[in-house]
């Protein structure tokens, strides 16, 4: 266990040379590096690391509650919470191999004014070879049922956000946040950026790719568990406004979210829903589709 501004720490490597950082605040990775030491995540040169506010950028997990849609704080709060390292990831089998970490947050008393009352939310972080995969788990402990919805928030470290590429989500629906959460469908064989974005793409295919033409780059989001994604780029005003992110930070960042938004996850009493995402980087030398 590290040390980040006073935040425990975990790093992962792997024989090739890439990394990878883990909080236990918030159990948020906050740093991906492939072999070449080049970071792949965003991260804020203006985030706040003190609890209890959420750090912008890495890979911050929304739950119980994604975004403004419902009655708790703007995207849950597990972000916003001290996890612990999980010596009973059961049912998964023991990751032994040292470029892995489970974590854990239980609900607290306090929790059971609110829902969900009785959770417990398990996230695994592997890291292998061009490759970053979270499994997060949500345990029903209570004696009622509950809903809820997630997301892991992929902050991506793109060379320039004019450049980028996102091919996957055409000919699918949206919800856009931008106009009154409404419903459309992508027209675009591939979506690119000239502006602030902020939609939910639903029932998405398993496999997204998004092109960083300028850095010869290509991330692949593989997911499973999580139909929706979430891409979001807040552009020049929004940026501005936001205190922990750079006026210039919207051109080097995007959103690509795994999630589960427009259909809750409803849990009986000790069920568990598990999802999983896998990040992957392929250096491309040619453009996508030749
Ligand atoms: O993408 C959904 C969204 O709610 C955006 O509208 C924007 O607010 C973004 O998430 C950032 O939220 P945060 O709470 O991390 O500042």
């Amino acid at each position: 266990i590290h040390d980040k501004d006073g935040l425990p720490k975990i790093i992962l490597t792997e024989p090739t040379g890439s990394s990878a950082e883990v909080l236990l605040y918030g159990g948020q990775v906050i740093s991906w590096k492939n072999e070449r030491r080049e970071e792949l995540l965003f991260m804020s040169s203006k985030a706040f690391w003190k609890p209890p506010k959420a750090i912008r950028g890495g890979i911050p997990v929304c739950f119980p509650q994604f975004g403004n849609l419902g009655s708790l704080e703007q995207h849950g709060f597990a972000r916003n919470r001290m996890w612990s390292l999980d010596n009973d990831p059961s049912p998964l089998p023991p990751a032994n191999n040292q470029s892995s970490v489970d974590l854990v947050l239980k609900s607290t008393e306090e929790d059971l004014k609110t829902s969900p009352r009785g959770f417990e939310l398990r996230l695994r972080i592997c890291l292998s070879a061009g490759k970053l995969t979270l499994i997060p788990r949500v345990r029903n402990v209570d004696s009622k049922s509950f809903s809820f919805t997630f997301a892991l928030r992929n902050y991506l470290s793109v060379s320039d956000i004019s450049e980028v590429r996102v091919e996957g989500l055409e000919t699918l629906d949206y919800l856009d946040n931008l106009m009154r959460k409404e419903r459309f469908t992508e027209q675009a064989d591939a979506i690119t950026f000239d502006g602030e974005m902020d939609r939910v793409y639903l029932s998405t295919p398993t496999k997204i790719a998004i092109i960083d033409h300028e850095k010869k780059r290509t991330f692949e989001l593989r997911k499973d568990g999580m139909p929706d994604s979430v891409v979001w780029n807040p552009w020049d005003k929004k940026a501005k406004a936001m205190p922990d992110l750079g006026d210039e930070d919207y051109k080097t960042m995007l959103c690509v979210d795994s999630a589960a938004i427009e259909t809750p996850i409803i849990l009986k009493p000790f069920e568990e829903w598990k999802g999983r995402q896998e990040l992957s980087t392929v250096s491309s030398s040619y453009c996508s589709g030749q």
